[in-house]
């Protein structure tokens, strides 16, 4: 194996930029999956923009005789947007990325590589399943939070189904890859990374449980017409276990990145390791006891449950604010190495002409509006007001939709070069494409949310419905001209996704230029000071699972949801 070489750079110490050569051993698994997840996001990426233009009323008058063809078939582009969106691309994309973590940090090649290729068929298996089920077969449109009383075809849960046991997969071999290192390597912390991947899986491999027993207890019997009846507030608990640990796998390669690339690849170093590693741990322990904040407009939970989900809550945010802090750190480092000497200047000092780390930095700084606004609806009080408004589509498409997918496409303009051995096609145009995505992205949340405040709902296109006159909804109606600000949001975010994609797919085909310069900085190493039963796993998941039966229990044994449950009949929707 070549030597990696160290960077002499005192900030730097013990990050290293391996020889590019190392870094392609493992293209053919890892591009597989970087690409199959680009092609999966392709359908959804591209009915966002459409979304954003049939709920503008501007837009809507513009453009009368687009309302049919377009605007009819809004639970279905909804449907592909988030199913292939936040629930394919994510997935595929993360385990990608977990298995070049794993294999570059520690060294070694996966436990088994021929069962990395095996999840990687079964979860296709699951992309084509559920994209046929909601885009040809028609009758699946129930939105990528799936529970009942709408029920789908049985292929869109089947090929759900699929896609997760092909995470359980992956798990295994990382695991397994991890124990294998740790036989090797007795007494050595993990790096930093790694230990981000490893609290990501744990957690997911946790959460995923409800999600599995709501399929095979509701959702599929359901769909196959085997009952006849299920119970829409036990499903929602059990959609709800996994939804939030959903929301911070999604999060964790962004934070690993930000921990573990970006202050090199911004020329600075991270602040702490250790507080990197809280942040991890607590968010994916602490993400199990919270998710009843997504049902604190539901009748069928108790005050108490709400009331200790939503102090949880409050303590999940924690490791986010940590993170602030550590990173900003990092960042003010490289303002500084870049020249910085004034209190505030480190934070435009920045390497502003590398999309790398621009488009990482763009998603911290949504980040920042994303997570308040997370902040502001975890308040019991102030989230029934905005419960079901279009405020939360503004939350989490600063979160998910820009802290999240800016730090993956930062992450794509080296992971592609990298897997293709030649540099990015159009710098200047990842570049715009960071710009109109940060720009879109501010219009987009700030239109949605201040509709939200408003009242207008989300998940609907009727902003330009009369609602049969009712005088409190035509005030809605008033407050829903700033999805004439979002529509904008919208058209800049269409230009941003062809800059994307064209750049991709410019550097797939057309680059000529061989790629010499490594981006991508890799840590082998776990700081040596830090205690080692940090990385006791059996002892994390026996936490997370003590304080999760805690805080969910109580509901589940609530006789009012398991034994007073209000039934009702599937409703198969056919609705577009
Ligand atoms: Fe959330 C609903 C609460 C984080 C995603 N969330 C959702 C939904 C999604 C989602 C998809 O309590 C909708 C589900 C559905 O369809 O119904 N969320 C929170 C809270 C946090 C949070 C408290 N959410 C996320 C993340 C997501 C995500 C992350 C995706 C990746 N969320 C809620 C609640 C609901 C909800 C309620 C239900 C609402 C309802 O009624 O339905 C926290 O984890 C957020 C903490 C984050 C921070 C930000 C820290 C800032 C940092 C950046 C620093 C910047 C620097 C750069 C250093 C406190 C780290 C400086 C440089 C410059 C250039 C300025
Ligand atoms: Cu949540």
């Amino acid at each position: 194996m070549q030597r990696a070489k160290t960077i002499d750079r005192p900030v730097l110490a013990r990050l290293t930029f391996p020889p590019l050569s190392m870094l392609k051993e493992e293209r053919w698994l890892i591009g597989s999956h970087i690409l199959v997840a680009l092609l999966a996001l392709f359908p959804g990426i591209l009915m966002g923009p459409f979304q954003a233009f049939s709920r503008s009323p501007g837009f809507v008058a513009m453009f009368p005789e687009w309302e049919i063809p377009v605007f009819s078939f809004y639970y279905q582009a909804l449907t592909v947007h988030g199913v292939m969106n936040a629930l394919f691309f994510t997935v595929l994309f993360i385990v990608g990325h977990a298995y070049f973590v794993m294999q570059r940090s520690l060294q070694r090649p996966l436990w088994k590589p021929g069962l990395a290729w095996l999840a990687f068929v079964v979860m296709i298996a699951g992309l084509l399943a559920t994209a046929y089920a909601i885009m040809i077969e028609g009758r699946s449109s129930v939105l990528y939070t799936f529970y009942t009383p709408l029920t789908a075809q049985p292929w869109f849960y089947l090929g759900l189904t699929l896609l997760i046991v092909g995470t359980w997969m992956a798990a295994t071999n990382l695991f397994m890859t991890y124990a294998g290192w740790k036989r090797d390597n007795p007494g050595k912390r993990c790096p930093l990374a790694v230990f981000g991947v490893m609290s990501n899986f744990l957690m997911w491999c946790f959460a995923t449980t409800s999600v599995a027993l709501l399929m095979f207890s509701m959702l599929i019997p359901a769909s196959f017409g085997w009952i006849e009846k299920t119970d829409p507030q036990l499903a929602r608990i059990l959609f709800w276990f996994f939804g939030h640990p959903l929301v911070y796998f999604w999060l964790f390669p962004a934070y690993i990145s930000w921990y573990t690339m970006l202050p090199a690849q911004a020329g600075g170093r991270l602040f702490s390791q250790l507080l990197g590693r809280v942040a991890f741990l607590m968010l994916a322990i602490f993400s199990l006891p919270v998710g009843v904040h997504h049902l604190l407009a539901d009748p069928g939970i108790s005050q108490v449950a709400k009331f200790v989900h939503t102090v949880l809550t409050f303590v999940v945010i924690v490791p986010s604010l940590l993170t602030a802090f550590n990173i900003g750190a990092a960042l003010e480092r490289a303002g500084r190495q870049h020249g910085a000497t004034r209190r505030l200047d480190w934070l435009w000092k920045q390497d502003w002409k590398n999309p790398v780390v621009t488009a990482q930095i763009g998603g911290l700084f949504m980040f920042i509006f994303g997570g308040f606004s997370g902040m502001i609806h975890a308040s019991f009080t102030l989230n029934i007001a905005l419960h079901n408004t279009s405020w939360v589509p503004a939350h989490f498409h600063m979160t998910l939709a820009s802290a999240v997918m800016l730090t993956y496409i930062g992450m794509l303009y080296w992971f592609v070069p990298l897997l293709r051995g030649r540099v990015l096609w159009s710098r200047t145009a990842a570049l715009a494409q960071v710009a109109t995505w940060v720009g879109g992205m501010i219009l987009f949340g700030h239109g949605m949310g201040a509709a939200g405040v408003g009242g207008v709902i989300r998940r609907t296109d009727l902003a330009n419905a009369p609602y049969f006159g009712d005088e409190t909804a035509l005030a809605f109606q008033k407050a829903s001209v700033w999805l004439n600000t979002t529509a904008i949001g919208g058209g800049l975010l269409l230009i941003s996704v062809i800059l994307l994609y064209t750049n991709l797919v410019g550097t797939l085909f057309f680059s000529r230029k061989p790629l010499t310069e490594n981006q991508v900085p890799i840590s082998t190493e776990g700081d040596t000071r830090l205690p080692l039963w940090l990385e006791n796993w059996w002892m994390w998941l026996g936490v997370m699972i003590i304080l999760a039966a805690m805080a969910w229990g109580p509901l589940l044994v609530d006789e009012e949801i398991l034994f007073n449950a209000p039934i009702t009949g599937p409703t198969g929707l056919p609705m577009r």
